[in-house]
């Protein structure tokens, strides 16, 4: 059978669904980071470098992404290069899963849409530098991304640095903390946000031990909650950037996008391209720095998940 002829609609590569069925270690991502994220070349060598990070802590990658009215979960590098290149690459959420399978175009997924094929192909893992959240000024824009909701579907550990600096990372917490979202930082007090080391928040909870956090984890899902689980782990403080100026910054900018109506899916992308242009793409840096290391965490969790059995 090939890779593709699977099922109709999720075409998982050989070595994923390979891997998934001997319960060996699988690590997912998602793929609207890719072509929103970063800047040509940097964007494909960053995701090639995550699988590369991936495999060096003994994980298969499984890239996800909408291709040809298909998820596809293992995108082959020669893809990543396609998203990595294609201009204005629909970005795809949760709700936008059927409208673009049905028009066969590609799709970069969000987090949200990513952990509902995860889930779906059975991997355990999930590796992001920060998930998207409660907007600030939610209050009044009601701008709470999706993943928080997906989330709460599924049996997945995302690892991550936070969420991403232009969200509040209080009312991100708040969030989780009601929909029954474990949130434990590994070797780390304070919920990171980012490219920064601190959202000024602290974890809900802290573990320093591997084999305690996947413990956790199974223990979580054991006692029925059908639920996520996150794991936090900050960028390295030397890539880091400061946090005041950073949230100031993003202060000003999504200031800016509002008065130019700027609303929905384009905010987050748009505020930190703005950021990125205003600190002369320091934060492309940094960005590069945490994909790299939240995913080579990620890696030793779904090591010790597959240790700890499903
Ligand atoms: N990385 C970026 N820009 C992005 C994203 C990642 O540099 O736009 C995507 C991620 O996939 C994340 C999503 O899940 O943005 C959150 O967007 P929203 O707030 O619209 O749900
Ligand atoms: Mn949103």
């Amino acid at each position: 059978m090939s890779a593709h002829d699977r099922t109709e609609l999720f075409s998982i590569s050989d070595e994923v669904a390979d891997a998934v069925a001997s319960g060996l270690p699988v690590v997912a991502m998602e793929s609207s980071g890719v072509a929103h994220g970063l800047p040509y070349p940097m964007n494909l060598e960053t995701a090639l470098d995550m699988h590369k990070a991936i495999r060096a802590g003994g994980a298969v990658p499984a890239r996800i992404g909408l291709f040809g009215g298909r998820f596809v979960i293992g995108m082959s590098d020669a893809m990543v290069e396609r998203f990595a290149t294609t201009p204005d690459l629909p970005k795809v959420s949760t709700r936008d899963i059927g409208p673009v399978l049905a028009s066969k175009g590609p799709g970069g997924t969000t987090v949200s849409a990513a952990l509902v094929a995860a889930a779906r192909a059975g991997i355990e893992v999930f590796a992001v530098a920060g998930i998207g959240g409660v907007h600030f000024g939610a209050q009044h824009s009601f701008d709470v991304s999706a993943d928080l909701i997906e989330f709460t579907r599924h049996r997945v550990v995302t690892v991550c640095a936070g969420a991403k600096t232009v969200l509040d990372p209080a009312l991100t917490l708040e969030y989780l903390e009601t929909q029954g979202v474990p949130v434990v930082g590994y070797r780390c007090d304070d919920f990171p946000a980012y490219y920064c080391v601190s959202s000024g928040r602290p974890n809900p909870r802290r573990t320093d031990d591997m084999d305690e956090l996947a413990a956790s984890v199974r223990l979580h899902w054991e006692a029925g909650n059908r639920g996520g689980f996150l794991v936090t782990h900050p960028i390295a403080e030397q890539d880091a950037l400061p946090s005041e100026h950073i949230y100031a910054l993003i202060r000003e900018k999504q200031a800016e996008a509002e008065r130019e109506g700027v609303s929905g899916p384009a905010m987050t992308p748009r505020i930190l391209s703005a950021v990125s242009a205003a600190t002369q793409g320091r934060t492309a840096e940094a960005n590069r720095s945490v994909l790299l290391s939240t995913s080579a965490l990620a890696a030793e969790v779904a090591v010790a998940m597959s240790r700890h059995g499903a």
